[in-house]
């Protein structure tokens, strides 16, 4: 059986995360007198938690002192926890702990690869911790995506050559850093946005065994 390295980004792909960070993002930007809209917060999908504030506080024609920034993104990562904390299974997406044992039962390595530096606690949350042989997250990298230094950690991790290893993403970012680090890239939401992923799937559902085999065999 041949060996390959499956990668999956957390928020938008394993749950839906971005409607807590939709609800601690606007509350930070109203209190600073700054419009915040789900289209914007779209644009912080895959994004990390430095640059999201830097861009919330562009939008609005903010500057701010250092002290206060850090003060601001403690605040915002406050409330957000406090919405993960009531998190559960149900919040899975479709699909996905079907695909995960999937793979399992075919022995494949699985990693975590993430820009938030609270996707473990997630993981625990929904009990999908033990699926994981290993993570990496926001706390292990030092360039976000599109940088694929996330995902190229994971490889190393799994110890898996980065064209042998397949990553699931739901954001642009996230795509490009895939195929920057030459690995095989599925988008997970609209065709529209994701174009330049090798596979796009609107969710898990849409994902067959015979394509999860022909992955793992080719
Ligand atoms: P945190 P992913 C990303 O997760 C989110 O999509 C993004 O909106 C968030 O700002 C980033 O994590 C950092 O999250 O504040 O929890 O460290 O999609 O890479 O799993
Ligand atoms: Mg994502």
């Amino acid at each position: 059986m041949n060996k390959k390295g499956f990668i999956f980004d957390l928020d938008g792909v394993i749950v839906d995360t971005a409607k807590y960070h939709f609800l601690a993002w606007k509350k930070l930007a109203n209190s600073l007198d700054i419009d915040f809209t789900e289209e914007e917060n779209e644009q912080l999908k895959g994004v990390s938690r430095v640059k999201s504030l830097e861009k919330i506080l562009a939008w609005g024609n903010k500057t701010i002192s250092e002290e206060n920034f850090q003060d601001l993104m403690g605040k915002k990562n406050e409330d957000y926890l406090s919405y993960i904390s009531e998190m559960d299974e149900s919040e899975i997406l479709p699909d996905v702990p079907k695909v995960l044992d999937f793979l399992i039962k075919n022995q494949q390595p699985i990693s975590l690869g993430s820009a938030s530096k609270n996707a473990r606690a997630i993981l625990e949350r929904v009990s999908l911790r033990k699926q994981f042989d290993q993570i990496v997250d926001g706390n292990d990298v030092s360039k976000a995506k599109p940088d694929p230094e996330v995902f190229l950690i994971a490889a190393k991790l799994l110890n898996v050559s980065p064209k042998n290893c397949i990553v699931f993403e739901d954001s642009v970012a996230g795509v490009e850093a895939a195929n920057s680090a030459e690995m095989i890239s599925i988008g997970i939401g609209k065709k529209e946005v994701l174009g330049h992923a090798k596979y796009v799937f609107n969710d898990f559902t849409e994902i067959s065994e015979a394509f999860l085999n022909d992955l793992i065999n080719n």
